[in-house]
């Protein structure tokens, strides 16, 4: 065995063993300064308004930044002489901070008819210590703000085009005629229409303007996550969007997403919630005891998510719409690009497990976190 890649045996043992596989780790060296001290017990993070961690000035710290992104990245197309990247939303600067995505799912609010507006804007956006690129979002972020509504809810939702192209909505939660909902906006325009949330689960949704590889890849993609009629179990909920960066050469320090290393499907990212590592750095904390259930939705635009939990296994498994036929004793399941499905698990063992897409080549590029399971 190679030894630089990752031994899954030495994450499941005591964290400090695990840290100094961390530290060993060619791929994760600069990762363990930020796992360290976000798992230290002086940890000075206080726990956000979901319940969560947060820490204060995370982007101060050594983040994940380069240490993650692939190092051949500039070799992947035959470098960057010729590529096509984006230029619209071109950077106003690099004053953008860094800002850790919550993962909790946030509660439903209202009955029955959900009011949803968001913006398109090109802004660009801090993903780590070192690293700001040049996005394209919905509400200025990677992903778009978490959307809950109730099977069975109307979502009357409108998009206004705040950028300088062409943008638009699609949402997998809903069925409707394309060309009519999804339709592109010029910049300054709204787009709007509405839905019924005919089936629960974990949905993707995305700009779908063309070429839509280039919107979903630069950025315009979030999850909206539709509750059955009768609740799920009580537990810990967390939404991890899945998205995979590609990026071109610096400018003003800021990096442009290359649609021709899209089309060329070697990432130099791959994040879970739009930050490479960034539960790393601030792990997802829970209490042991509780049930912990992951809303995973992948973005791509290519790489299926492997999703795995190291040290665990997942009790229940939702592919589709739950509570109908979900699978039992999962230890991986891949979520395909433009899908999303249910995992959970019982935090019954105190410790920190790893959660990460076990596509190991995609895992290592930043789809990697740690959940803490507090006694
Ligand atoms: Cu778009």
């Amino acid at each position: 065995m190679n030894a630089d890649l990752p031994r899954l045996s030495e994450l499941t043992e005591r964290p400090s063993t695990r840290r100094k596989f961390l530290i060993n780790s060619t791929a994760f060296g600069a990762l363990a300064p930020l796992a360290l001290a976000g798992c230290g017990p002086d940890e000075s993070g206080h726990k956000g308004e979901n319940g969560v961690a947060t820490r204060e000035g995370a982007g101060q710290l050594a983040g994940p930044g380069t240490a993650l992104r692939n190092p051949d990245s500039k070799l992947d197309t035959g470098g960057h002489a010729n590529v096509h990247q984006s230029t619209a939303g071109a950077p106003k600067g690099t004053s953008a901070a860094f800002r850790r995505f919550d993962p909790a799912l946030p509660p439903i609010s209202g009955e029955g008819t959900r009011r949803i507006q968001f913006t398109a804007q090109e802004v660009p956006v801090r993903i780590s210590d070192d690293t700001v690129i040049s996005a394209w979002t919905f509400d200025g972020d990677i992903p778009g703000p978490i959307v809950h509504v109730r099977q069975g809810d109307s979502v009357e939702f409108t998009l206004v085009n705040h950028g300088s192209i062409p943008h638009s909505m699609d949402f997998h939660a809903s069925q409707i005629d394309p060309k009519v909902a999804f339709r592109s906006v010029a910049p300054g325009q709204p787009v709007s229409y509405t839905f019924r949330a005919r089936f629960p689960g974990a949905f993707l949704y995305h700009c779908g303007t063309s070429p839509v590889l280039m919107h979903i890849g630069s950025g315009m993609v979030g999850a909206v996550i539709v509750d059955p009629p009768s609740p799920l179990p009580a537990a810990r909920e967390f939404v991890l969007v899945q998205s995979e960066y590609y990026l071109g050469a610096a400018a003003g320090g800021v990096l442009p997403f290359d649609y021709t290393k899209m089309l060329a499907t070697l990432p130099d990212y791959v994040v879970f919630n739009g930050r490479p590592g960034q539960y790393m750095n601030a792990p997802i904390k829970v209490k042991v005891g509780d049930r912990v259930r992951f809303y995973v939705v992948n973005a791509g635009p290519t790489h299926p998510c492997n999703f795995h939990v190291v040290g665990e296994q997942f009790d229940t498994v939702y592919l589709g719409a739950p509570p109908q036929v979900p699978l039992r004793g999962i230890q991986t399941f891949a979520v395909a690009p433009g899908g999303g499905m249910i995992f959970e698990m019982l935090a019954d063992i105190p410790g920190e497990f790893v959660f990460v897409n076990h596509g190991f080549g995609h895992g290592q590029k930043g789809a990697i976190g740690i959940l803490s399971v507090e006694s």
